[in-house]
């Protein structure tokens, strides 16, 4: 621990002027939360002015929000602070020269996740650009999530490079990781504990001197910066290896004819002291920009940076396994809506297939790494027409996206569902409505996300597929 660094920090004072790189899904919400703070006088928020987003820029800059699913409390919040002046979006690095702290938090997807190659191009080049315009006794934060160990060597090397300076020296550094939902950005900000892993102590309280403010019922978690990357990196990879373990459940309930849901309650009613249990849902598919990396952040982490690993030779990972079994899932569906087709005596050669749902999560018009994609690939590689609905999503490179639930519907042979949105709750009740609108003796529903009612739509003649219920998909056809 450098005293310098600390009478440096202590003649600087508390912290006034903050940076925010990356104007996304968790810098937004970060940004204006700091602004919203009393006990912060300026955030800049910096967007490159490129060609793909930097119409963000002008539209914060109005008050708009560029996020355009559910996300409550955030327009206003945006609002609040433009026209209070404690918020300002620009493509101006330089900037950074005035300011106290500078927080990044820019994608880090992977190149190859065979080879956990990941893409740090993006992130790189943000680094670069901090390291080029930091002061003495700046604090810069990671908030992108990252392979263990990158704070301490890739980040520390190219801020000391590009400064002249020294990490925990002449400026403080640290990874505090960011642990928001979409559709829910602000509340987790605000709500969920902060991890906070400095490369010294002194950086590690720096960095809870800038986030103590924005918490409500969250509290600190103060810890090494390697540690905190493991930390995010491993509790998004057991969540994704709690889906899988859910999702291979479902699948032996369907082998075996049995309702998962009812096997899930039953395994739930196991109560009492020192039984956790958190049996998550299976489903169509797992994206997004975190569970579907993340374990591969972790798996790179301990090969490049872990000592000697003690672990079954000829075995593979049981997080990248787990990783495997959520990406199989939409194939899942492919199976199942081939299989419903030959039960009508359909082959896929131009069936009119409706997906609903393009988001990878519901309420939400986030389609990164949506399991959607694969899944209209696998349809349209055996001739299939595919239509996709989605209530939020606004464009997806390649992919025409309709709003109009009905005209996705019309005419179709069969309907697989992907995401939860709210929206399709309707049709939870209204199976001769959607027959009407297929138009077919025996339509299909493919239920990847256990929305219908699987006995209400049999009864109405459709052939019913779901996730999970091997109680039902084998059903008796109705032929009204
Ligand atoms: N999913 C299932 N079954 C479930 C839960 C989710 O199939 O029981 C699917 C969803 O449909 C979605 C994917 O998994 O396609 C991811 O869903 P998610 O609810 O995990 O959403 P993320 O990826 O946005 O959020 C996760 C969260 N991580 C944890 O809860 C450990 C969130 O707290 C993180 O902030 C976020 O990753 C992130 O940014 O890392």
């Amino acid at each position: 621990m450098s005293n310098k660094l600390k009478d440096i920090l202590d003649k600087k004072g508390p912290i006034k002027n903050i940076g925010v790189v990356g104007m996304g899904y968790v810098g937004i919400p970060a940004a204006m939360l700091f602004a919203n703070s009393p006990a912060f006088d300026h955030v800049y928020g910096f967007q490159r002015n490129s060609k793909s987003s930097g119409y963000k820029i002008d539209m914060l800059n109005r008050g708009e929000s560029p996020l355009k699913g559910e996300e409550p409390g955030l327009e206003d919040l945006i609002k609040k602070v433009v026209q209070a002046n404690k918020f300002k979006c620009i493509s101006d690095f330089s900037k950074i020269s005035e300011l106290d702290a500078v927080t990044l938090s820019i994608q880090t997807p992977f190149k190859n996740p065979k080879d956990l190659i990941p893409d740090f191009s993006a992130l790189t080049e943000g680094i670069t650009l901090v390291g080029k315009y930091i002061k003495e006794g700046s604090l810069v934060v990671l908030e992108s999530t990252i392979t263990p160990g990158t704070t301490n060597s890739m980040a520390r090397q190219i801020l000391e490079k590009e400064s002249g300076m020294k990490a925990g020296v002449d400026f403080a550094l640290a990874h505090a990781p960011e642990r928001v939902m979409v559709s829910r950005l602000l509340k987790n900000i605000q709500e969920h504990d902060r991890v906070i892993g400095g490369i010294d102590d002194i950086s590690t309280k720096r960095a809870i001197e800038l986030y103590s403010p924005v918490l409500t019922k969250g509290k600190v978690i103060p810890m090494t910066a390697t540690a905190a990357e493991v930390t995010k990196t491993a509790e998004n990879t057991f969540r994704d290896l709690q889906i899988a373990a859910a999702n291979e459940l479902a699948l032996y309930c369907e082998a075996m004819g049995i309702n998962f849901y009812e096997v899930r309650a039953g395994i739930d009613s196991l109560k009492g002291e020192g039984i956790t249990r958190a049996i998550l849902w299976p489903g169509a598919g797992v994206g997004g920009h975190c569970l579907t990396k993340d374990t591969y952040h972790l798996e790179r982490g301990v090969k490049t940076n872990g000592g000697k690993l003690d672990y079954l030779q000829e075995e593979e990972s049981l997080f990248v396994l787990a990783r495997h079994i959520n990406d199989f899932m939409p194939k899942h569906m492919f199976n199942l809506t081939i299989a419903a087709l030959e039960r009508v005596g359909e082959t896929p050669k131009d069936a009119n297939i409706a997906m609903l749902g393009w988001a990878f999560l519901k309420n939400s018009d986030d389609a990164r790494n949506t399991p959607s994609e694969y899944y209209r690939d696998l349809m349209l590689s055996v001739g299939a027409k595919v239509k996709v609905h989605d209530p939020y999503v606004r464009e997806y490179p390649g992919v025409d996206i309709s709003h109009d639930l009905n005209e996705v519907i019309s005419g179709s042979d069969a309907i697989a569902i992907f995401t939860g949105h709210d929206v399709y709750m309707d049709m939870v009740r209204t199976a001769n409505n959607i027959k009407r609108l297929m138009g077919k003796y025996n339509p299909i529903i493919i239920d990847g996300r256990n929305i219908v009612n699987p006995d209400e739509y049999i009864e109405a003649g459709f052939i019913y597929k779901g996730i999970g219920r091997g109680d039902k998909n084998s059903h008796s056809i109705v032929n009204l």
